[in-house]
């Protein structure tokens, strides 16, 4: 009879080895080298089949992402800084789109709140239907608050450099020791190359990877979302769409497009529709040149 299989994990992988997580304990694995001929790389969130501390097979994946390279994301955590820096809302529209596309699910922390004024940013995303959670270390309930979004699932912490990621993760009272903001500074950009993605175990349950900045933050470039797709990736468009006096309305700028009048009518944020628009055009210029 064959052993008995084992399965975990995959939390961290460095050097082509990987840490994984079961519950009979933690373990650390090789792939095998079958792998390399069927091209499959396990990535960080994968479900590893394991033999004898080797990588025998990987689980089927609910997603991922490139780089960093991450499977099996329940949710990615935007973090989004009132200032230093400002918020970049046209690569955050970009990526919560993108989020939509695969199936992950979208969450805002508006962070430094204690600096600047963060309505701007609510008046545009809390009554669109993405989880918003403004994160104020003055207030002792932010990490409870924190932990409530991140329990039991596996999530990614992105947004720009300097916004605030790691200092989240430290601050979940979880023992976390991210370096954050000086150093990177210090050293400039060339740290921020690394492509390895760690996920870090909660003790509210589930997992959470952090990420070095927006810059480095890649989904698959084949799946670069098709015009006809895109606004079904803007959930509050939806509403609209079908009033719209084409069926093949693009929503950008027709005549008697209900989604344009919406933007009007101030029922749509202008810069959300500004960014559709942004991503509209590069999406058909995308497929033009397909052609
Ligand atoms: N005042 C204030 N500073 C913050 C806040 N969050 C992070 N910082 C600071 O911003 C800098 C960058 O934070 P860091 O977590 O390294 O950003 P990351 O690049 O997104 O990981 C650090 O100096 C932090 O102490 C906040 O809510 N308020
Ligand atoms: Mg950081
Ligand atoms: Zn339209």
């Amino acid at each position: 009879m064959a052993a008995e299989k084992k399965s975990g994990i995959i939390t961290k992988c460095l050097g082509g080895l990987y840490t994984v997580e079961s519950p009979d304990g933690v373990f650390e694995c090789k792939a095998r080298g079958v792998f390399r001929n069927k091209k499959i790389v396990p990535y960080v969130g994968d479900t590893a089949y394991l033999s004898e501390n080797v990588i025998t097979g990987i689980a089927e994946r609910k997603n991922c992402i490139i780089r960093p390279p991450l499977a099996n994301l329940d949710q990615i955590i935007f973090v989004v800084s009132t200032c230093e820096p400002s918020p970049n809302l046209p690569l955050l529209d970009k990526f919560i789109a993108i989020a939509e596309y695969k199936g992950i699910k979208p969450v805002i922390a508006v962070t430094k709140v204690d600096l600047a004024q963060y309505e701007a940013i609510l008046q545009i995303y809390s009554k669109i239907g993405i989880e918003l959670v403004v994160v104020d270390y003055r207030n002792n309930d932010a990490a409870e608050k924190l932990n409530k979004i991140l329990n039991g699932k596996i999530s990614v912490l992105t947004g720009n450099s300097g916004a605030g990621k790691s200092t989240l993760l430290n601050a979940l009272g979880d023992g976390f020791n991210v370096e954050t903001g000086e150093i990177s500074r210090k050293l400039g950009r060339g740290r921020h190359t690394t492509r390895t993605a760690e996920l870090y175990k909660l003790q509210c349950g589930g997992y959470v990877a952090d990420t070095p900045g927006f810059s480095t933050f890649e989904t698959n470039k084949y799946d670069i979302i098709r015009k006809e797709e895109l606004c079904g990736c803007f959930h509050e468009f939806s509403a609209y769409t079908d009033k719209c006096r084409f069926r093949d309305c693009s929503h950008t700028c027709e005549k008697g497009c209900a989604v344009v009048q919406a933007v009007k009518d101030g029922y749509i944020s202008e810069s959300r529709h500004r960014n559709y628009c942004v991503m509209y055009d590069e999406a058909k210029q995308l497929k033009e040149w397909k052609l």
